[in-house]
C-alpha cells in the first residue's frame, strides 16, 4: 500500500549535512527511486508503470527533455524519471472533500511540498468571489464562466495564456490557435524563465533557436564541454550518453562553480561495472568558474585560438559573417580580466585550450547556469563564436547543445506557443484556418506579471505549471495575481498557484502523460519533441486518476467551442474526438511535419529538419552564421557581499518538491540551506551550522530578504553562494532580467548574509 501524505506542516526543515558525494547514480539511486515510487503508488502499480516509460508503445517520461537512445530498447533507468512518474501516478487524491476541509487561507499557509504531496486533483473546482473554499463545479459551467470573463474584457490583450512545458504538441497547437482566434499573442510560457536566452542567441547567430546535435553526434565527439548544467540530477540519462561518448574516446570539460557529483563519476545502474565497481570518471578537466564568468572564459579561449591560428579559415570564409569584428574584439581580452571574471588560473585555461586544439569535433552543452544571467545572451553567443571558429557547427560530432528542461518545452515552441510568432507562422495559420491572427507581439512571463500588477490584464489562464512559485519576485507576483478578475489552472496536482488567486478561480484537473486518453473514436496518443528535435508518440496506459478528468486537448477544444461560439475557426468537436485530425493540421501548418501521422508511427519517431546541422545553411539576416563581437561583462559583488545562484536540489522537479534531501550534495532533511565557500563564510563570521538571512541588493536600491538559512560550508567557487529555488524567488527582482531574452537573472544575485537565529 502507498503511504499517506505528510500530515504536519510546516514540514520540519532541519537539514543535516555530510558533504558532497563524488559519484552519481548506481545502486543507491535505484533504491531511492523505488522507495519514492512505492510511497506514492504501492509495489504492483510501480512495476507496471515503470515498464512503460520511454517504450515505443509507452509514454514519454515526463522527467526531462533528454532524448531516448535508439529504440527499441529496455527503458533506461533514471532515478529522477521514476520520481516524476511516481508523483503523477500516485494513488493519493485531492477530492472535493479535501477542499471542504481546507480553506484557501489554510492552503496558502502550507508549504509547496505539503500541497504537492496531497495527490492528484479529481474534480473541476471553483472559487467564487469572496469565498474561502473551492467547491465542485461541472465542466460546462466552468467553461461558461471563463467565456463570460473573456467576453467581458475590453480587449483580448487583457487575457494571458501561460503554458508549462509538459503540454503535448496536439494540445499546444490547439491552445495557441484558440488564443489567436480569440485575438491575442499573449502566450507567455516557461521557456521565458528557462532557455529563452538560448533561443535568442542561437536564432540571431545560426538562424535556428534550437540545438544542432543529435544523440549520435555526442558519441562521435572528441570533446564535450558541459557548462552551467547539473545533469546528475536534472538530466540523469545524459550521464549514460556521456559514458558512451567517453568509451568512444571523447573527453569532457566541466565548467561549473560547483563540483557536481554526477559529472565527476557515473555509476551506470545498467552495467555490471556501474553496479559493482567504482563507475566511470566523466570529467577530464573541471573549470571551477565564478558565477557569470563564462563569457569572459570563452572570449579568452577565442582570442587564444585566433592567436594560435587554430581556426578553420575555409569554414569561416564560406559560411560566416562578422569574423573581423570578433577578431578585433577578442584581441582586447587579457589574462587579468579573465581571472577576475572567472577565478580560473592561467594554467587551467591553457589546459582547456590544449584539449580544444587537440579535438576536431567539439560539442558544448549547457542549461540554466548560462541562461539565467543578465548577460546570458552574449554569453551563449560567445559559445557560438567558439564553435564557429573551428567549424564545429554542421558536421557530425560537433555543435550546440542547449539541454532543455520540461519534457515538451521545445515542442510547445515548435507548435507556436510564443508571444512573438514569426509572420510566416501567422500566415500559415491564417491560410489553414481562414481567420486573421493578431500581429502585435504579446507578453512574456515578466511582462505578464507587470500587466497584472498594473491592471492591464485581468484573466490569467495556465496550461499546467505553477506560475506564482516559478516566477521571480514572489511577493510582487502574488500581489499581481490577486488583482486578476479570474485565474484558471489546468493542473494535475495541487500547488501554490491554486492558493494565490484572482477574484474568482478555477482548477481544471487533467490527465497526465501516464494515463489512458479515451475519446469518442478510441484511445488516443499524443506527440512530443525532445531536446534534440526528435518527435515521437506518447501513449498513457494507466487508468485516469479520476473519471472526471479531461485531457488537455479536450479542455482546449471545449473552451474554444464555448468562447468562440460553435466550431468557429476550427472543427473543435471533431478535434476532440480524433487527435489524428489535429496532427493533419499541424502537418500542413508547421514545416518539418509533412506526413506526420505516418512518420510518428515509426518506433523512435523522426528528427525535425535543422538547416545548420543538415546543410550548413544558416537562415539568419545575413544568410551566414554570425559571429558576435559585443563587450564582455560579468557580475561583481561589492566587498562583504556574495553572488547567489538559485538552483535545484536532487529531490525536486522545479516547484514540485519530492522530498527534503539533496543526496549528491550531502544534505538531508531540509531545504533552507545556503552553500558558501568556507573561506568566504569565515570572513563573514558564519560558522558551518550557523544561520543567516539572505538579503538581495538590487541596482535601484531596493532590498529583499529571505530569512533563516542554515549556512553550509561547501566547496563552491570563491565569492559565490547557492540556495534552492523556489524558496529564494522572493530575492529575484522582477526587473532583474537578461538583456534581449527578458529571462529572470536568477543565477547571479548580489546578496548579503546576516547572522540570524534560524528558523
Ligand atoms: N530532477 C529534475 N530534473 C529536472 C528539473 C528538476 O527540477 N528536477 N528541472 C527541469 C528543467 S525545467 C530544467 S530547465 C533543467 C534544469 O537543469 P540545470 O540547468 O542543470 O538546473 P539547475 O539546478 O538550475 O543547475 C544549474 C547548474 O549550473 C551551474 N551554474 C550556475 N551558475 C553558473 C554560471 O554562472 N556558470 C556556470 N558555468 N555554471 C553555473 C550550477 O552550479 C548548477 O550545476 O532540468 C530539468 N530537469
Ligand atoms: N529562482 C529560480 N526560478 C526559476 C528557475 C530557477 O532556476 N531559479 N527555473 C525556471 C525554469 S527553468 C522553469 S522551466 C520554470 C518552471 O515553471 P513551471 O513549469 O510553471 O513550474 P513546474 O513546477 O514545473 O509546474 C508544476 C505543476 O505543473 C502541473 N503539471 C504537472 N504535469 C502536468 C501535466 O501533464 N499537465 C498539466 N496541465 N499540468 C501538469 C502540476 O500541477 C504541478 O504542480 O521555473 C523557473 N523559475
Ligand atoms: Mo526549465
Amino acid at each position: 500500500m502507498p503511504a499517506k501524505p505528510p500530515e504536519a506542516d510546516p514540514v520540519q526543515d532541519a537539514p543535516t549535512v555530510t558533504g558532497p558525494a563524488h559519484a552519481a547514480a548506481g545502486v543507491p539511486a535505484v533504491a531511492h527511486a523505488l522507495r519514492a515510487a512505492h510511497r506514492q503508488m504501492g509495489v504492483r502499480r510501480t512495476a507496471l508503470t515503470l515498464l512503460r516509460v520511454n517504450q515505443p508503445d509507452g509514454f514519454d517520461c515526463p522527467g526531462c527533455a533528454w532524448p531516448d537512445p535508439g529504440r527499441p530498447h529496455t527503458a533506461e533507468f533514471c532515478e529522477n524519471g521514476v520520481k516524476a512518474v511516481a508523483e503523477e501516478a500516485t494513488l493519493r487524491r485531492v477530492t472535493p472533500a479535501f477542499f471542504a476541509e481546507h480553506s484557501v487561507t489554510d492552503l496558502a499557509g502550507r508549504s509547496g511540498y505539503w500541497l504537492g504531496q496531497q495527490g492528484r486533483l479529481t474534480h473541476p473546482m471553483y472559487l467564487p468571489e469572496g469565498a474561502d473554499h473551492y467547491e465542485p463545479i461541472g465542466w460546462d459551467r466552468a467553461f461558461d464562466l471563463i467565456a463570460e470573463e473573456l467576453h467581458a474584457l475590453p480587449d483580448p490583450d487583457r487575457a494571458l495564456f501561460y503554458t508549462s512545458g509538459r503540454t503535448s504538441n496536439e494540445a499546444a497547437f490547439l491552445y495557441q490557435l484558440f488564443a489567436r482566434a480569440y485575438g491575442t499573442n499573449n502566450l507567455p510560457d516557461c521557456s521565458n524563465l528557462c532557455h529563452e536566452s538560448s533561443g535568442a542567441a542561437l536564432t540571431e547567430t545560426l538562424g535556428v533557436g534550437k540545438g544542432s546535435v543529435l544523440l549520435d553526434d555526442l558519441y562521435r565527439a572528441d570533446l564535450i564541454i558541459v557548462a552551467g548544467q547539473n545533469p546528475g540530477t536534472n538530466h540523469p540519462r545524459m550521464l549514460s550518453a556521456l559514458e558512451k561518448a567517453k568509451a568512444a574516446g571523447a573527453r569532457v570539460i566541466t565548467v561549473n562553480p560547483l563540483p557536481e557529483a554526477g559529472l565527476e563519476r557515473f555509476k551506470n545502474p545498467q552495467t555490471a561495472r556501474g553496479l559493482a565497481g567504482g563507475g566511470t570518471p566523466l570529467t577530464d578537466l573541471f573549470l571551477q568558474i565564478r558565477l557569470g564568468g563564462d563569457q569572459a572564459l570563452f572570449r579568452l579561449l577565442n582570442k587564444l585560438l585566433i592567436d594560435r591560428g587554430a581556426i578553420d579559415t575555409e569554414f569561416i570564409d564560406r559560411h560566416t559573417a562578422g569574423y573581423d569584428a570578433l577578431a578585433t574584439a577578442a584581441r582586447a581580452a587579457d589574462w587579468e580580466d579573465t581571472r577576475r571574471a572567472t577565478g580560473l588560473t592561467r594554467d587551467a585555461i591553457e589546459r582547456a585550450l590544449d584539449m580544444v586544439v587537440a579535438s576536431r569535433r567539439v560539442i558544448v552543452c549547457w542549461a540554466m547556469g548560462l541562461t539565467q544571467h543578465k548577460h546570458a545572451v552574449p554569453t551563449i553567443k560567445e559559445i557560438v563564436n567558439f564553435l564557429l571558429l573551428r567549424g564545429n557547427v554542421g558536421r557530425p560530432g560537433a555543435g550546440v547543445c542547449p539541454v532543455r528542461g520540461h519534457s515538451n518545452v521545445q515542442g510547445d515552441r515548435t507548435m507556436g506557443i510564443t508571444e512573438r510568432p514569426t509572420p510566416a507562422f501567422l500566415d500559415a495559420l491564417a491560410d489553414e484556418f481562414g481567420f486573421t491572427p493578431p500581429r502585435r507581439h504579446g507578453l512574456d512571463v515578466v511582462d505578464s506579471i507587470r500587466a497584472l500588477r498594473d491592471g492591464r490584464a485581468h484573466v490569467f489562464f495556465a496550461m499546467g505549471g505553477n506560475f506564482v512559485a516559478a516566477s521571480p519576485d514572489t511577493d510582487v507576483t502574488e500581489d499581481a495575481m490577486r488583482r486578476a478578475r479570474l485565474t484558471v489552472h489546468v493542473s494535475t496536482k495541487l500547488n501554490r498557484s491554486h492558493c494565490v488567486t484572482g477574484a474568482r478561480a478555477l482548477i481544471l484537473p487533467t490527465l497526465g502523460r501516464t494515463e489512458r486518453d479515451r475519446q469518442a473514436t478510441g484511445d488516443q496518443f499524443v506527440t512530443v519533441e525532445d531536446s534534440m528535435g526528435v518527435v515521437h508518440a506518447s501513449r498513457g496506459r494507466l487508468e485516469p486518476a479520476s473519471p472526471h478528468l479531461l485531457s488537455e486537448t479536450a479542455i482546449v477544444c471545449r473552451l474554444a467551442h464555448r468562447v468562440l461560439g460553435g466550431n468557429r475557426v476550427a472543427p473543435w468537436t471533431d478535434f476532440e474526438r480524433d487527435y489524428r485530425l489535429v496532427r493533419a493540421r499541424i502537418a500542413r501548418v508547421i514545416p518539418g511535419f509533412e506526413d506526420f501521422e505516418a512518420r510518428v508511427a515509426r518506433p523512435g519517431g523522426f528528427a525535425l529538419p535543422h538547416a545548420p546541422r543538415d546543410a550548413r545553411h544558416f537562415p539568419t539576416a545575413t544568410g551566414k552564421a554570425n559571429f558576435s563581437a559585443g563587450p564582455v561583462t560579468w557580475p561583481e559583488a561589492p566587498p562583504g557581499r556574495l553572488l547567489l545562484q538559485t538552483l535545484r536540489s536532487h529531490d525536486q522537479y522545479n516547484t514540485t518538491i519530492y522530498g527534503l534531501d539533496d543526496r549528491y550534495r550531502g544534505i538531508t532533511g531540509g531545504r533552507r540551506v545556503v552553500l558558501v565557500h568556507p573561506e568566504d563564510a569565515r570572513a563573514l563570521g558564519l560558522p558551518d551550522g550557523s544561520h543567516a538571512d539572505l538579503t538581495s541588493e538590487w541596482t535601484d536600491g531596493t532590498e529583499r530578504t529571505a530569512p533563516g538559512f542554515r549556512v553550509v560550508h561547501y566547496p563552491t567557487a570563491r565569492g559565490c553562494a547557492a540556495a534552492y529555488y523556489p524558496e529564494t524567488n522572493v530575492l529575484v527582482p522582477l526587473d532583474a532580467t537578461a538583456d534581449t531574452s527578458n529571462t529572470p537573472a536568477s543565477k547571479s544575485l548580489v546578496v548579503r548574509l546576516t547572522r540570524s537565529t534560524g528558523a
